[in-house]
């Protein structure tokens, strides 16, 4: 194939700054000409010796996936590279492209992806770069990127044909060589080291536990056919909208009450599955569902905790574990019986990383419906599966039953997270800075039953390489362990998402069976008193309530 490398001038773009998880915007707005190249050469000389080295490449199949892949395959043979490693369809799941990252032990990789945005013509596409260690880039990674962005002034590709990524085998590009990976194999492979899959397989042919995984129309449903239809044996069709589409099916693959609506309903039908799950755009979330029963994201991190000696691959025991500073303190809790530490990390699992390294913690998570351990250095949403079935085949009990004995022993902590989507942004930021300027003044204060204990916008020192990051959240805690967080969301792509995070610990199992909403109520009383939510953001309820 002939092969020319070109040097294209460009001028930059100013807002190509990565946010909680790499770069996302509309795919109207990635399609500009230069935009995608200006990002990906960004990332490149950030890197800076690319010579020779390995790359993984793969994204959640949604609208432009495949057309960037070229476009980053031939600047990747511009710049150097000696081996892409590429998904078969351009397609990998973002735990899977960390788990090729470890297992070849290249440089890093790229992963295309918005995540739980909407996909499509008008939906969003998103980038991201992921370290040797297979994890998000670190802050000072992801900084210097967005300073290159800022000055990029020519980007290198090849011109050349477009490659075949369809089918699985060696083809070179100049002196590079591109290998197209079955997506799903090596990840499939992992997951049989960790847990014990003849006694799931088993427990699943009895009967007793019927399964639905909810793929979204994402990246899962191949990963989940294989693992769960085909190794495991649960019955055909256990996996729903199993088909990758570019545009989701139109739908939002979002894991929540919300988006995974259908889900939902056959969870609480008549006859119904005995277990629920779903995943994301890029499969790194999970929602985890049992009859008639919903399993928030932070109770499942400390069930899994509490749980882990069923499962083999955590038999041995857990090093710590760590929660991001909205998730529940619910792990909290767990780690004090175990006798371990429990971290608190900043939103975004690039946060983990360093203490997953260093052998710090073993199990993560946030509320946001992510958890992971120290298997890959991303979230992981079919091995959260994957645990919780393994727990059900060890227990033989109903997922409701292990979380409310969970609650008996621990206390249940009540959660919800309330979401403004898309508010107009200087609203948004107003209503953070008036809340930002009481923080001081509050601790001591206040509200009905409620007093402040402490009041601060979260900063957090990483303990193993002692890097700061300000202005995480601020946090409003209680005397009684409760909490109020508010955040705005870097994952966004119009306007900005202020989220909202609610939390109250009930120790009495007589008083755990209210609905979360009510449980909380007198927490959003006093966030609507003290921040005037309404009038602030020009709305009279969230957008979003999980
Ligand atoms: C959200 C979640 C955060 C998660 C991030 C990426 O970020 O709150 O917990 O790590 O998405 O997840 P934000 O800044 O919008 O709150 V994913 O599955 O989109 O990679
Ligand atoms: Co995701």
């Amino acid at each position: 194939m002939s092969f020319k490398v070109e040097k294209i001038n460009t001028q930059p773009f100013s807002d190509q700054k990565p946010g909680t998880s790499g770069l996302r915007k509309k795919v109207t707005v990635f399609k500009q000409p230069h935009y995608l190249e200006n990002f990906v050469q960004s990332i490149f000389d950030t890197l800076k010796d690319c010579n020779g080295q390995t790359l993984v490449l793969g994204g959640d199949g949604r609208y432009y996936n495949r057309q960037a892949i070229q476009v980053i395959l031939k600047m990747a043979a511009a710049n150097g590279f000696g081996r892409v490693i590429v998904g078969a369809g351009g397609l990998l799941s973002t735990p899977a492209a960390s788990c090729l990252i470890r297992k070849y032990q290249t440089l890093g990789g790229i992963i295309l992806s918005a995540s739980h945005n909407p996909g499509g013509e008008n939906g969003d596409f998103g980038i991201k770069y992921n370290i040797n260690n297979g994890g998000p880039a670190p802050e000072q990674f992801t900084g210097a990127m967005y300073a290159r962005s800022r000055e990029i002034d020519v980007y290198q590709i090849a011109v050349a044909d477009d490659i075949d990524i369809d089918r699985p085998g060696e083809t070179s590009l100049g002196d590079m060589t591109i290998e197209v990976m079955d997506p799903v194999a090596d990840y499939a492979e992992l997951m049989t080291t960790l847990f014990d899959f003849d006694r799931i397989s088993d427990y699943l042919k009895t009967g007793s536990l019927k399964i639905c995984i909810d793929a979204m129309h994402a990246i899962t449903g191949p990963y989940a056919r294989a693992i769960f239809e085909q190794s495991l044996g649960a019955a055909a069709g256990s996996v729903i909208r199993a088909e990758p589409l570019e545009d989701f099916g139109g739908g939002h693959p979002d894991p929540n009450l919300v988006y995974a609506k259908e889900l939902v309903e056959l969870i609480y039908a008549d006859n119904g599955p005995d277990f629920g799950a779903a995943s994301d755009g890029d499969g790194d979330r999970n929602m985890i569902l049992g009859k008639r029963f919903y399993v928030t994201p932070s109770d499942s991190l400390a069930v899994l905790a509490a749980n882990a000696d069923c499962v083999p691959g955590y038999r041995d025991g857990l090093a710590g574990v760590a929660r991001s500073m909205p998730t529940s303190q619910a792990v909290d809790r767990v780690a004090e019986k175990l006798g371990i530490k429990s971290y608190e990390t900043p939103t975004g699992w690039k946060f983990f990383g360093n203490l997953l390294d260093a052998g710090k913690a073993t199990l993560c998570g946030e509320e946001s419906f992510g958890t992971g351990s120290n298997h890959v250095r991303e979230k992981d949403g079919l091995w959260a599966v994957l645990f919780w079935l393994n727990i059900l085949a060890v227990k033989q009990k109903p997922v409701a039953d292990i979380v409310t004995e969970h609650w008996q022993t621990y206390g249940r902590n009540y959660y919800s997270r309330h979401d403004y989507e898309a508010v107009e942004s200087d609203r948004a930021e107003r209503l953070m800075q008036q809340l930002r300027s009481t923080v001081t003044g509050l601790p001591g204060k206040t509200f009905g039953d409620y007093q402040i204990e402490y009041a601060d916008d979260f900063s957090y020192t990483d303990p193993v390489d002692g890097s700061v990051s300000e202005q995480q959240g601020i946090r409003l805690g209680f005397t009684d362990g409760s909490r109020i967080i508010v955040r705005q969301s870097g994952t966004g792509t119009e306007g900005a998402t202020l989220r909202f995070y609610y939390e109250r610990h009930e120790a009495d199992p007589a008083k755990q069976n209210l609905d979360p909403q009510q449980a909380l109520a007198p927490l959003f009383e006093i966030a609507e008193a003290h921040m005037q939510i309404q009038e602030n953001t020009g709305r009279d309820r969230p957008s979003v309530i999980t």
